[in-house]
């Protein structure tokens, strides 16, 4: 979403999986480019093979860059079919990405499942500028290391201009893992040197469209879903979560807070309704089917032991919500739960901020693992590991005056509407193409915001 709305904005070529599986039948091509234009964008896809898409996509990708970057190394799977896979798809994207390029595009890409992209355009010639943003966090040094390819990916980092992270932990979890392992020069605070290569970093922490958003919050379908919300709990507190089935989102451990809030605050019960909405995701991925068992199971439970006829303490739903309806539940919601294990950033936490009313707002409830931390200290940071700290802080978010939710909002708001998503690409556009000027001031970045 972010992507597409920086994209539209300067125009430009967007390239990538078309998120179909070609045919592998003999004499059919399935890496042939697919062009067209929307707007002042033009769409360059490509489908992928089913060997491809198993080994590079849910192999490499979902099944060891995403856990080991979460911190879940238990999680990791790692086969050497899928490494293959991944670089394979890479030399095929650089290959076919190549020839499309005129001399002065700047490059952008994104995320962990192009990591070596830059490299493999390089070992072709490419001589444009190219930045890397990557969305999930940076893992410390020794998690990274047991990667078995941990030393390439990281050198063809290298391969890149600028390298932007969400949150300066992942800048230092970076640079003191090319310290470490690579023996770099740390230049400056945002310049290293290694593998005979020059690179620049920073923190570039990703924003949401803020008007965008709250002009959701007032749209047909957003005041729709609000009244039927507000109307249907017009006795009760609401909660809400709002996140994709993914392991690193802490969903087992916000139920079993929210049951310990039963326990520990027993005023709450018939009064407290938490809504978690669970999109599938990944469902071909083993992990992801375990969670879900276990959710099933957990909500089943809490409603089983603490429910009534007239309440359930969990409404759980394991589908997405149209996004034009989503600012409408968060309006309706006294208090999000936004508790991941380990998030690059966590867009939800700012979308509940962005959908509140600003003379009666709700309360947000952040894990200090969510690269959201980093800014959005007047929420009511938690561990998620907690459980009683967690169930603590939300009879605390229930429970809290009118006038400090206004005054945590207020800054909250403030923050989110300085470093929005227009800020978050035109910052780091510039610093891309001014990525060799020796006067070019990185923005100081989260520094003058802890205050
Ligand atoms: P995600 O892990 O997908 O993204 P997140 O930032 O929480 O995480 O959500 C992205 C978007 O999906 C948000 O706009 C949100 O509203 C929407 N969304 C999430 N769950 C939904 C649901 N159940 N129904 C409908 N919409 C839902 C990765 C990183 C994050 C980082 C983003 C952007 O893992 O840490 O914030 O990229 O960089």
């Amino acid at each position: 979403m972010a992507v597409k709305e920086s994209l539209q904005q300067t125009g430009g070529l967007w390239f990538g999986w078309s998120g179909k599986l070609g045919d592998d039948t003999p004499g059919t091509n399935s890496e042939d480019v697919k062009l067209q234009s929307i707007g002042n964008v033009q769409l360059a896809t490509i489908d992928l093979s089913r060997q491809d898409h198993e080994t590079y996509y849910l192999g490499y990708a979902n099944d060891v860059l995403w856990p080991v970057f979460h911190d879940r190394l238990d999680l990791a799977n790692f086969n050497v079919r899928f490494a293959s896979g991944y670089r394979r798809v890479n030399q095929l994207f650089a290959r076919k990405l190549f020839p499309l390029l005129k001399p002065d595009d700047i490059i952008w890409v994104h995320d962990y499942h192009l990591i070596p992209l830059a490299a493999e355009l390089r070992a072709m010639g490419c001589s444009n500028r190219i930045g890397f943003f990557l969305h999930i966090p940076m893992p410390p040094p020794l998690i990274m290391a047991a990667i078995p390819e941990h030393e390439w990916l990281m050198r063809s980092l290298f391969a890149y201009d600028l390298v932007g992270f969400q949150s300066e932990a992942d800048v230092t979890h970076f640079t003191h893992y090319v310290e470490s392992e690579a023996h770099a020069d740390a230049l400056s605070r945002n310049r290293l040197r290694a593998f005979d290569r020059k690179l620049r970093i920073g923190a570039y922490p990703i924003g949401i469209d803020v008007d965008d958003f709250a002009a959701l919050a007032h749209g047909r379908e957003g005041i729709e879903m609000f009244m039927q919300i507000r109307e249907e709990y017009s006795r009760r507190n609401l909660l809400i979560g709002v996140d994709r089935l993914d392991y690193s989102k802490g969903l087992p451990q916000r139920v079993h807070a929210f049951r310990e809030l039963l326990e520990l605050y027993p005023e709450n019960r018939k009064s407290a309704t938490l809504i978690q909405i669970a999109s599938p995701s990944r469902e071909d991925v083993k992990a992801y089917d375990d969670l879900r068992c276990e959710m099933d199971s957990l909500c089943g439970a809490i409603n089983g032991d603490y429910g009534e006829l007239d309440w359930m303490p969990v409404r759980y739903i394991h589908r997405s919500v149209a996004r034009r309806r989503l600012p409408g539940l968060y309006r309706a919601s006294r208090v999000a739960l936004v508790t991941p294990l380990r998030d690059g950033m966590n867009l939800v936490a700012k979308e509940f901020i962005a959908a509140q009313e600003q003379s009666d707002p709700g309360v947000l409830v952040l894990s200090r693992f969510a690269g959201a931390a980093e800014q959005l200290k007047e929420a009511l940071l938690v561990n998620p590991y907690d459980t009683q700290g967690t169930a603590h802080a939300i009879q605390r978010a229930l429970t809290m005056s009118i006038d400090e939710r206004v005054n945590r909002h207020t800054a909250l708001m403030e923050r989110i509407r300085r470093f929005d998503v227009h800020w978050w690409s035109s910052t780091f556009l510039t610093a891309l193409s001014r990525v060799e000027a020796d006067d070019y001031q990185e923005p100081v970045f989260p520094d003058n915001l802890l205050l």
